[in-house]
């Protein structure tokens, strides 16, 4: 990518309603007026749209709504995150194509991101909807320094990202709707926007990689949320009734992740742990529980230092749970 045209990229959207000269651009990038006029070329191929005109100088139309690694990394104001990334228009699962780069030495921040997916997955082997060009579906790898059994803070650390992104396009008074369900779905107003599947590979006390895999349903219409998961399932649009700006939520996705992801991995799992409970679905009310082997009802106590979920056994003891769903 190159940081010149991140430049361009900028100095014309700041100046959206007024052309700036070739001379300018030439100046401010420290470049000719031929590079310029290639440089938006290149833009144009990215789905830009850039009127050119004589003795005036160019004036951005309007940005594109395909993505591309270009389109992604233009604007993006992280510091390692993303700073390598695949973006395919369709894909089987971006977990499983993170997982092969992981294995070939993909460094830490390496995203894989698609504009569809034909064999998204969530956990257990369950499918995972992944409608062409209506949600984020995409994988970060990582490197941390923690323990295997520390891992599924990850999942609890990045609905906080997700749920921060969110709330940055809310309006004050959409933003009570959004929640974390635990351990890994965004709700809004009751229905899943979005879900997140961790893996990882580990031997003993050591970890290789984490696959984060994000799936979240942005600009989908009723008509797009599949038959079978209308009952539970949302989007963005349909919560908000706006259509949203894919692009800047991935950005502000990347953005929020890497902070939170920072703060996490240098201080701990106990910051993470307040914010997680500040849009927790359901804490302090009584909630369905269900494991592998069992069922039951029982009040939902928060989570604990470590990301358990804190609740009550069938006997009433007080108890954690590392797995398991909460039915709602
Ligand atoms: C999850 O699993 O919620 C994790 C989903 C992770 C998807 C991302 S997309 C990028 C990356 N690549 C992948 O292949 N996967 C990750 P789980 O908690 O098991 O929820 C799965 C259940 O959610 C399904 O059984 C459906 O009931 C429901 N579901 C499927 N697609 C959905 C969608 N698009 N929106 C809301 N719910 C959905």
């Amino acid at each position: 990518m190159s940081s010149t045209r991140n430049k361009l990229i900028a100095i014309l959207e700041k100046n959206q309603h007024q052309y700036v000269s070739g001379q300018d651009l030439s100046d401010q990038l420290q470049i000719s007026r031929n590079a310029v006029w290639k440089h938006m070329n290149e833009l144009k191929k990215d789905g830009y749209i850039i009127e050119a005109k004589p003795n005036k100088g160019y004036r951005i139309i309007s940005f594109p709504d395909k993505l591309s690694e270009n389109t992604i990394q233009w604007g993006l104001q992280t510091k390692w995150l993303a700073k390598s990334i695949l973006h395919k228009e369709t894909i089987t699962s971006t977990q499983t194509v993170a997982h092969e780069l992981a294995q070939d030495g993909a460094e830490e921040g390496t995203i894989v991101i698609a504009d569809e997916q034909t064999k998204g997955r969530g956990r257990m082997r369950r499918e995972w909807h992944s409608t062409k060009g209506k949600g984020i579906w995409m994988s970060i790898i990582l490197r941390p320094k923690i323990l295997p059994q520390d891992a599924p803070q990850i999942t609890l650390m990045t609905a906080v990202a997700l749920a921060k992104a969110i709330e940055s396009f809310l309006q004050p008074e959409q933003k009570d709707s959004l929640a974390i369900k635990w351990p890994n779905d965004l709700l809004i107003s009751g229905k899943k926007i979005a879900g997140i599947l961790t893996e990882m590979q580990a031997e003993q006390d050591l970890i290789q990689y984490i696959i984060v895999g994000i799936g979240m349903n942005v600009n989908h219409r009723a008509e797009d949320i599949q038959e079978e998961i209308k009952n539970k399932a949302t989007s963005l649009a349909i919560a908000t009734g706006e259509n949203w700006p894919i692009k800047n939520l991935i950005q502000k996705v990347l953005v929020e992740f890497e902070k939170t992801y920072e703060e996490y991995v240098h201080n701990g799992f106990s910051d993470i742990k307040a914010e997680w409970e500040s849009y927790g679905f359901k804490i302090g009310e009584n909630i369905k529980i269900r494991t592998f082997h069992d069922c039951w009802e029982a009040p939902f106590l928060g989570i604990a230092e470590d990301g358990a979920l804190l609740t009550k056994d069938k006997d009433g003891n007080k108890t954690k749970l590392y797995s398991g769903e909460i039915d709602w």
